[in-house]
């Protein structure tokens, strides 16, 4: 259901055409097939969603974009649940309008997926079942509404740091997917630093403090999503090879860092990270060590929200069981219809 391959085989299906035996003939249009594929790399070329690629390229495309998509649909409880207690008529509807926008970006990127082969059933069982990752950033809870803001502020501008250079994967589907997610984006980053701002300008003391309180519990998780460090990311030379990643790990951390501190000096809040210098020599921002054992153990689904997490979504598809049931028998009725009318004609 709902899936937009021309061609999805069923898991036995690929495992024999994987275990087929190849002629020399096979071979030799493989090695051709696969010397014209890297060639297009090379150039900065896209790839195309009929075009023959390496079985490695394809599951690692499906393994980020269903992981990405998944952070997107995730992404939606933290946030969702400050819909009904945003302080003002205007905060909610662009709150809404926000997580609306995140909910349309996982069907952009399920869509995408799909392109490679695989079927929306598959991912969301992959992710329902704990088999799949989704961002590490939203097993933290939202207290306050001044997280929202953070959100917005930290977890968008280092999604659009990490997604700009996305927008250029050598994986046409995706790379179009991403620009209009980044513009997106960028409109979200914009209304939780507004919202941060309008707080730190005209609020109350509480209020400062409240999204001081914020930034500090914000700040560490944010730089976690860009990933391990480089020499600790198992995917990321072959990504970076392939063109599916453009910038490191570690270097996107860095140009977040960059931005963020200066954008920290005009809310007038303080990053919990009393290392925090200026390196001139490096023209970077030298920052503190990053708790890797606390990343691990959310990635493996030990955060304090993950289950809490899992059980909503898993909820919710169960709640809307009735709604896909109808959809395809009123899908197999229209079928029928249509097949009476035309034996009829
Ligand atoms: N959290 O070799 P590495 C959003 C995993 S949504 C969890 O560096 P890779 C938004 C990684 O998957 C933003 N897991 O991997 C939505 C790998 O495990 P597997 C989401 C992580 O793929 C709503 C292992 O660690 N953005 O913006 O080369 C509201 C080793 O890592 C994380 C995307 O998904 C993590 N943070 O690089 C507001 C962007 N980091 O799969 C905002 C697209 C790493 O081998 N994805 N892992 O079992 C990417 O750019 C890359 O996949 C990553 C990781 C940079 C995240």
């Amino acid at each position: 259901m709902y899936t937009q391959a021309l061609d999805v085989m069923t898991p036995q299906e690929r495992a024999a055409d994987r275990a087929a035996p190849r002629s020399a003939e096979d071979a030799a249009a493989d090695a051709e097939r696969e010397a014209a594929f890297e060639a297009r790399i090379a150039e900065g070329g896209f790839i195309e969603a009929k075009d023959w690629m390496p079985g490695h390229y394809r599951k690692t495309l499906v393994r980020q974009i269903s992981q990405h998509a998944h952070s997107e649909i995730v992404g939606m409880l933290p946030e969702g649940n400050w819909i009904s207690r945003a302080p003002s008529l205007k905060r909610k509807a662009i709150l809404l309008a926000k997580v609306q926008d995140e909910g349309g970006h996982g069907l952009y990127l399920y869509a995408a997926a799909e392109t490679l082969g695989t079927s929306r059933d598959q991912m969301i069982e992959a992710l329902h079942s704990g088999k799949a990752k989704y961002s590490s950033i939203f097993n933290y809870p939202t207290l306050t509404w001044a997280d929202v803001g953070a959100i917005g502020w930290l977890v968008d501008g280092a999604a659009i740091m990490n997604q700009v250079p996305l927008c250029r994967c050598s994986y046409g589907p995706y790379a179009r997917a991403m620009i209009r997610i980044c513009r997106e984006e960028s409109f979200h980053q914009r209304q939780g630093f507004d919202a941060l701002l309008t707080m730190m300008k005209q609020g109350t003391d509480a209020q400062r403090a409240m999204v001081q309180d914020a930034v500090d519990r914000w700040w560490w998780p944010s730089i976690m999503m860009f990933g391990p460090p480089d020499d600790a990311s198992p995917n990321s030379e072959q990504s970076m090879r392939w063109g599916i990643k453009r910038i490191s790990n570690d270097d996107l951390r860095q140009k977040f860092i960059d931005a963020t501190v200066e954008q920290a000096k005009v809310l007038g809040v303080t990053l919990p990270d009393p290392e925090l210098k200026w390196n001139e020599a490096r023209g970077h921002w030298d920052f503190g060590a990053i708790d890797w054992d606390e990343f691990w153990n959310v990635v493996k689904g030990h955060g304090p929200c993950n289950r809490e997490r899992l059980a909503a979504r898993v909820a919710a598809a169960d709640d809307g069981a009735w709604v896909r049931e109808a959809a395809m028998a009123h899908a197999a009725k229209q079928a029928t219809r249509e097949r009476d009318a035309r034996r009829a004609a």
